[in-house]
């Protein structure tokens, strides 16, 4: 099967090819359009406009008059303008996204006959959108909530979409009960609050009285849910699908995307401070990162049991509520998704796209996954109330193969012109016909079915606390910490007493002295005995340290550098070349954006000035050594910077006259990350990263970094690829600093 390409040049191409090559035809569906300097301004009817600026007016020699409704240049661009919102998605409303490629480096075709997933020589072009879920389309990125992760392939046999989250569990077991946990983390009916935001009385009420999301409740309060990015998170397809072979065996699957820079978070108290400093934080940071040619890699994965093993789990493995171990099910990874393209507009792309846990093709089937049945339903109604029922016609929706069906007629914003005589099947023509198995047609895993009418799952969907402490034990000590804080905040906000003791209550089904130390936080009764026994049973891949890459990758990081006048220039100009030769995002941040004066002279443009920035927008900051600091030290917003950075864990390096100022912000009496021993020593504390010598001799040619770096440039290097230093909160550091 040849390529399909890249790209939405490609899916253009492909999609004319896929209608008639009249030319007229063809005309229509160029959707894509480039406005230039040449090209007059017209109203959507074709005449050319020649003034924008004043509506038809019947004037007294004043120039003073009414205006008139004749005027249809200036009605048609008002009622374009008060026409311009559509629904907004009624969850997962803010997102944003991206196109790319997806390639097959293993083929399944022992499993499946997909030939998105057997056919290595293909690159199948994708579009991807990343959301939160709660808050409405304009709320902030970097709220605690749980991101969706759509990802539609556009295969060669027609559209497969993914709709994952970052998370590969789910609330509820049962799509019946999706209104009620949506109502209930949405904004309360009575006064609309609170935006973007879990932590209010209906949501903890909702999930304490529903023991299913238990396990759920574990991943939404953990680091997950504050990504640092969309390029850091993993994806799941969550649902239980099933994959059938040439041979007619089935597979049930489940889907995975590992991402290749790791999986990183951001800390709390950073991400609420973004929320109002950056709302669009993770929609640039994507952006940014594609338009700077660093695309972002994840690596596909399958999980696959055969159907005859379905039965010999302790968990129902069509329950959404519970993941399948890897110790018991190892994850095959085959494929490569990468993306490398951002949209040309958002609306018509990112806004229009529509997913649909249904569009599945040849090879790829459902399960009796009840959450996964439901959303099959949900998700195409859904599009119709928002795009209308031509939805899947739309150019980023619809498929780059070839497609046709002359009975799908009509209705509101049709958009593709079909000749003929006939719009039905049979025809006397044999227009159209429907295509057999041999010839790709899709047909139905033969699955017997028979069974009675009930409103109830198998026994082993009433189980809901194995998999929460599973979670909760595999992780590590400072991610152990995270959820016993973001409970506690979520409680806190809760202002009715039954509603913050009883979710806290919950919490002894878990673990007791998560428990006791939430309890204490909001106020609860403090437990003195688990409500259920711990097995102490982990599992490998829960916890997000675990994917941290043993290689110093540090591109697209974003580090500052500070500098007011009388900075040293052979420490800036060395740090900086350093971190831009590993693909950082380097930015200097000075007084003022205009020219700033080293010690010797020479002149930088910061890229932003002290107010207009923070610290909390980088993940790690340099400070040259010079005379510069005694003006930072006199400027408020200089040295709050390094203060917050450190009570957020993000490495910090100094030289020379710098190592003071570093250390007289983090303000520890008795804590000291540098030394001042010898000449050129560098010196790596708490992921403070300290030297003292000669510039010239400290900024040498970047040798190689790792762990054991010498080199102060290959420590800082070193620290950043770290992500963060976990050790300062853990030895209570950071609650003595309190940014
Ligand atoms: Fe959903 C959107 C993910 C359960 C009903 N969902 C939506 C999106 C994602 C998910 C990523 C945004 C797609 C985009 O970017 O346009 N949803 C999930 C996951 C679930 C899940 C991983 C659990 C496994 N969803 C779920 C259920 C229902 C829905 C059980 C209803 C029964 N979801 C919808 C929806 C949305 C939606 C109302 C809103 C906008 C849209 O579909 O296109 O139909």
């Amino acid at each position: 099967m040849a390529n399909i390409s890249a790209g939405l040049h490609h899916l253009q191409k492909a999609a004319k090819s896929a209608v008639s090559p009249d030319s007229k035809t063809v005309d229509l569906e160029n959707d894509t359009v480039e406005p230039g300097k040449n090209q007059s301004m017209t109203t959507d009817y074709g005449i050319k406009i020649q003034d924008t600026d004043h509506w038809l007016r019947a004037v007294d020699d004043n120039h003073n008059g009414p205006s008139l409704l004749e005027d249809q240049i200036g009605r048609e661009k008002i009622m374009r303008f008060d026409h311009e919102r559509i629904p907004e998605r009624v969850v997962h409303a803010r997102g944003t996204g991206a196109f790319g490629t997806f390639r097959l480096f293993e083929s399944a075709q022992d499993v499946t006959t997909a030939g998105v997933l057997t056919d290595t020589s293909r690159t199948t072009p994708v579009f991807v959108r990343f959301s939160t879920v709660q808050g409405s389309k304009g709320s902030a990125d970097t709220v605690r909530d749980v991101r969706g992760f759509a990802v539609k392939m556009y295969t060669a046999e027609g559209n497969w979409d993914i709709v994952g989250n970052n998370i590969p569990v789910f609330f509820i077991q049962d799509a019946i009960k999706f209104p009620d946990i949506i109502h209930s983390v949405k904004p309360e009916p009575h006064n609309e609050i609170p935006q973007g935001q879990s932590a209010h009385n209906n949501f903890w009420d909702f999930v304490y009285q529903h023991t299913e999301t238990t396990h759920m409740q574990q991943w939404v309060m953990s680091d997950r849910s504050i990504p640092r990015s969309y390029r850091m998170m993993q994806g799941f397809g969550v649902n239980t699908y099933s994959m059938v072979n040439a041979q007619g065996k089935r597979h049930f699957v489940k889907f995975h995307f590992l991402p290749e820079l790791g999986v990183h978070s951001l800390v709390w108290d950073e991400a609420l401070k973004i929320n109002g400093q950056d709302p669009d934080f993770h929609r640039k940071d994507l952006m940014d990162a594609i338009d700077a040619g660093h695309y972002p890699k994840w690596k596909f994965g399958i999980q696959l049991i055969p159907e005859e093993k379905e039965h010999d789990f302790e968990f129902d493995i069509l329950d959404s509520t519970k993941l399948w171990p890897e110790e018991l099910v190892p994850i095959r990874y085959i494929g490569e998704m990468e993306l490398n393209r951002n949209v040309d507009e958002f609306f018509p792309q990112t806004e229009q796209v529509a997913f649909c846990t249904s569009h599945i093709v040849p090879g790829i089937e459902f399960s009796d996954d009840p959450l996964l049945q439901g959303r099959n339903f949900s998700y195409f109604d859904t599009q119709i109330s928002r795009l209308g029922p031509n939805w899947e016609e739309l150019p980023i929706n619809r498929p780059v193969c070839p497609y046709m069906n002359i009975t799908n007629r009509d209705g509101a914003m049709r958009h593709r012109i079909t000749k003929g005589k006939v719009n039905y099947w049979p025809n006397r023509f044999e227009i159209n016909p429907p295509a057999s198995a041999a010839q790709g047609g899709f047909s139905s895993y033969p699955e017997k079915q028979s069974g009675i009418k009930a409103r109830t799952h198998s026994a082993k969907f009433k189980e809901h606390y194995n998999q929460a402490q599973l979670f909760y034990n595999s992780l590590s000590d400072i991610e152990k910490l995270h959820v016993a804080k973001s409970f506690s905040f979520e409680l806190d906000h809760c202002d009715e007493e039954l509603v913050y003791k009883r979710a806290t209550e919950r919490l002894s089904y878990v673990d007791l002295q998560l428990a006791q130390l939430v309890a204490k936080n909001v106020g609860a009764e403090i437990p003195t005995r688990a409500l259920k026994e711990n097995r102490g049973l982990k599992s490998k891949g829960l916890s997000q340290l675990e994917y941290l890459p043993d290689t110093a990758n540090i591109t697209t990081r974003r580090v500052a550098i500070l500098v007011a006048d009388g900075f040293d220039q052979t420490s800036y100009a060395g740090m900086k070349s350093a971190l831009k030769e590993q693909g950082a995002f380097v930015f200097t941040i000075g007084p003022r954006r205009q020219a700033i004066k080293a010690a010797t002279g020479e002149e930088v443009v910061p890229d932003h000035h002290f107010p207009g920035m923070r610290s909390t927008l980088f993940d790690a900051t340099f400070v040259p050594g010079g005379k510069h600091i005694e003006a930072l030290s006199k400027n408020g917003n200089a040295k709050y910077w390094i203060t917050e950075s450190f009570a957020h864990l993000k490495p910090i390096a100094g030289v020379n006259e710098a190592v003071g100022f570093i250390e007289s912000q983090t303000k520890l009496p008795g804590v000291r990350f540098a030394t001042t021993a010898s000449n050129n020593t560098t010196v790596e504390s708490y992921g403070i990263v300290t030297a003292h010598g000669t510039p010239t001799d400290v900024f040498r040619k970047l040798g190689a970094v790792g762990k054991d770096s010498k080199g102060f440039q290959e420590q800082f290097i070193w620290q950043i690829s770290r992500h963060r230093n976990w050790q300062r909160e853990l030895d209570g550091l950071v609650d003595q600093v309190a940014a």
